[in-house]
This record gives C-alpha cells, structure tokens and sequence, in this order.
C-alpha cells in the first residue's frame, strides 16, 4: 500500500466516524426511563414458536400498508391501490406491499384446476398443469412491474401528496419461473409466429398483444415472487413477467397463450396504453418503461422529525432499458446537483437503491432525485415531457418529482418552472 492510498483510507474513515458520530449524539437522555426501567416486554415470557405460523409485521407496523384514492375509478373491482414507497427500504417489495391492479377483482383460483394453453401458429397446441410446468428449467430473477399509469394523475401538474400516491404503481421483487422461450419452443413455432396474445383466466380475461422477440428473449411464466407462491392479487397461480415493460402487459392468472402474425389491436392497446399527442395522433406499443426516480424520504407522507443536523435522503431509481448509473440529487430545485449513493445490488430492470446524506440547516429544501440509466438516458423534467408530448398524456410519466421541505421538516408535492 503507497502512502498515499492508506492516507485516503485514514480519511474516509474519520469522515464516517464523525458522521456516525452526529448521529450518535442523539435525543435519547442517561436517565431515560426506556433505558433506566425494566420493559413490559422483559417482565413475562412471549408467544412460543407455535403462535405465528405464517408471520406477519409488527403491531406497531400497521400503518404500513397499501393504500387506494376512491375518487380515482368508480368502483374498487377494476381499480388500483399503491405501494408504500415512504415506508420501505432497500429493494425488495414485501409480497403483501405489491401495490394491486386489476380490472376485474382477484381470481381465487385452485391450482389443480389452473391450465396453460398454447395455441394459434404452433407445430403442436398444448396444455400444460401446474405441474407440467414444473417440470421446465427454471431461473430466478429480481424486476421492477411498474404500471404506465403510474405518476399519470401528476401529467398537468402536482396534484397527490405522498410519493405512495405518485409513484406507488411499482413493486420489485424476485421471480421464479420458466422461461416463456422454452413453452413456446415446446409447442414449435410455425414460421409466421410473430406475435403471442397472453390472456388472463379473470373475470376481465385481459389479453395484450406481445411481440415473439421480447417472449422469446426475457419473459418469464412466474409461479414464485420472493420465494413463495404468487399471492392472489399477483395473480396466483401463474402470471407472465415482461421485464422493463409496462405493468399491463404482465397477464395475471395466466391462462392461455396464443401465437400469431400481428398484433391482435384489443382494449388495453388502443383505447387504453397509447399516449394521444397533442396533434390529435397517438403513440402506441410504448413498452418499455423509462428512466425514473423518486426521493422517498422525506416525502409528504415521511417528514423530517428529527430537526436540523445530519440527514438522510433516500430514494429508488429504475429503468426499463438496464441498470440505473447514476443518480443525483438537488437540495435547491435544480439550481445544484450532488451526486447521490447508490447501494444494494444493481440489477438490469430492477429497483436501485439510493442516499443522499447531509447536513440540513432548516431552511426550506426544494428536493428532487434524477436518475441516468446504463443507456445513457437521463430523466427529463416535467416540462421537458409536455413540451414534448402535450398535455394530453397520462402514461409514461417519468418526470422529474419535486418536494418541497419547509421549515419544521413537513413536504409537500410541488412543481417548480
Ligand atoms: N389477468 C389480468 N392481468 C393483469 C391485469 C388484470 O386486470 N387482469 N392488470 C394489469 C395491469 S394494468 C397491471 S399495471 C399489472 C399490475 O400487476 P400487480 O397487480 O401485480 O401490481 O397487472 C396487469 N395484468
Ligand atoms: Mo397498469
């Protein structure tokens, strides 16, 4: 080791001490009676092994939950409710946090009594069962689903006060399943295949059409999210996974594939999922989901309690095209940005992680996160967007967001021009 790296060593190191240090400072008194006196929990024993056999979060967690806006669609059926982005930490999403989108309510469906259909241009129509499909190779892998409607309502301005609210269409988390390639190549593919049409065994029988390139690329025909089976609202027993590309194209409860030579132009890919343009023309088949990011915390729905002194922003960044690069961070609207840490794995069309630690004065923050992903694209600002697609516009917001910290450390949803 040279003299000057073991330097560079010794300051890094003071440096993280003396930050530790203004943490450890802390609130918390000698004679604080949580520390002086012995605790209800220490004074009789607690709950055997035989109590909790599936466990569930901490009583006082249960502010910690998915929340919907009722005045967003008429009915709860086909509707939607958000992820707690404010309340988590690192990338995974609890399976019982995914935020849920459905159309026709929740498929309660037996899993011996679940099929997967192959047909249309295949050598050979198949069925399989659920344990036919387990009989395939399979992969595991961690991807962000986000909804293209996501951040949708913020379009012509900041209207919902929580990050859950604004970016909570979007859940991560590890995938067990079979490569949808090796299905399809069991059934032969007619030389004509261009296309898959995935359909949903729900009350909606939602279909989306799926170009062959992308379903023999990544796809996956998942069973498992973070090692357990898919819950119900995920779409339990089976669902389609269509790493980087928009929510809707994920079909839960996934019943049948068929195969064809064009897009087949149904609901969810004509009056729903285009973008009309201010021109009156609309974009369409804009699957991939773009670079984006948020700053969790703090957020509307997270201040900042602890007052002036060491702080910690925190945030999550994504991209449908890759790995995130960099994230940066502005304390000021923009006027200065700072480079912000990115930590955990970094993982192609997965959540990242990062922090943004300072030492906050008390004066008013305008905070914003803009994220880089390993394309090169960067995050636009919200008008960078209107300007170039209008107003009309609901999905594929991917906008720069705006929070605006007053003074006691309470935020709120702005827009700054
Ligand atoms: N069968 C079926 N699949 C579906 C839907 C549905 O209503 N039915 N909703 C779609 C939409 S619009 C989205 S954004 C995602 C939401 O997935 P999640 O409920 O796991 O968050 O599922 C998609 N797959
Ligand atoms: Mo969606």
């Amino acid at each position: 080791m040279t003299d000057s790296t073991s330097r560079r060593g010794f300051l890094t190191g003071s440096a993280a001490v003396a930050a530790a240090g203004a943490v450890a400072a802390g609130s918390a008194r000698a004679d604080d009676p949580a520390i002086t006196e012995v605790q209800p929990w220490a004074q009789m024993l607690g709950d055997g092994v035989d109590a909790r056999p599936y466990g569930h979060p901490s009583e006082h967690e249960a502010h910690v939950v998915r929340r919907h806006v009722a005045w967003l669609t008429a009915d709860p059926i086909s509707s939607v409710n958000f992820t707690p982005l404010h309340e988590l930490d690192g990338i995974i999403t609890p399976n019982g946090l995914c935020f849920e989108r459905h159309h026709g309510g929740i498929a309660e469906i037996d899993p011996a009594q679940h099929r997967l259909m192959i047909n249309g241009l295949v050598d050979t129509p198949l069925v399989f069962t659920m344990q036919d499909l387990m009989r395939f190779p399979r992969e595991n892998r961690v991807y962000f689903l986000e909804c293209a409607a996501n951040s949708g309502m913020e379009w012509r301005g900041a209207q919902l006060n929580g990050c859950q609210f604004t970016h909570g269409m979007i859940h991560n988390v590890v995938y067990t399943g079979v490569p949808l390639k090796y299905i399809l190549e069991e059934a032969g593919l007619k030389t004509n295949a261009a296309w898959i049409l995935p359909e949903g065994a729900d009350a909606s029988a939602m279909t989306r059409s799926v170009p062959l390139s992308k379903a023999m690329d990544d796809c996956l025909v998942a069973f498992r999210m973070n090692g357990e089976a898919l819950r119900p609202e995920q779409g339990y027993p089976l669902r389609l996974v269509v790493p980087g590309w928009e929510g809707n194209m994920w079909i839960k409860w996934l019943r049948r594939i068929e195969v064809g030579d064009e897009p087949w132009h149904h609901r969810e890919e004509t009056s729903k999922y285009t973008d009309l343009l201010e021109n009156g023309v609309a974009r369409r088949f804009t699957w991939e989901m773009d670079v984006k990011s948020v700053i969790t915390n703090p957020s509307p729905q997270a201040p900042i309690t602890h007052g002036k002194g060491f702080t910690v922003i925190s945030g999550v960044a994504w991209s449908g095209r890759g790995t995130i690069r960099e994230v940066h961070v502005t304390l000021d609207g923009g006027r200065n940005w700072q480079q912000a840490r990115i930590d955990g794995p970094s993982l192609p069309k997965s959540m990242h992680r990062f922090y943004y630690e300072f030492d906050w004065d008390g004066s008013p923050l305008l905070l914003q996160s803009r994220a880089i992903d390993s394309d090169g694209m960067i995050q636009p600002t919200k008008n960078e967007l209107r300007e170039a697609r209008g107003y009309n516009s609901i999905y594929h917001n991917n906008g720069i967001q705006t929070w605006h910290v007053r003074e006691n450390g309470e935020a709120e949803n702005v827009e700054v021009s």
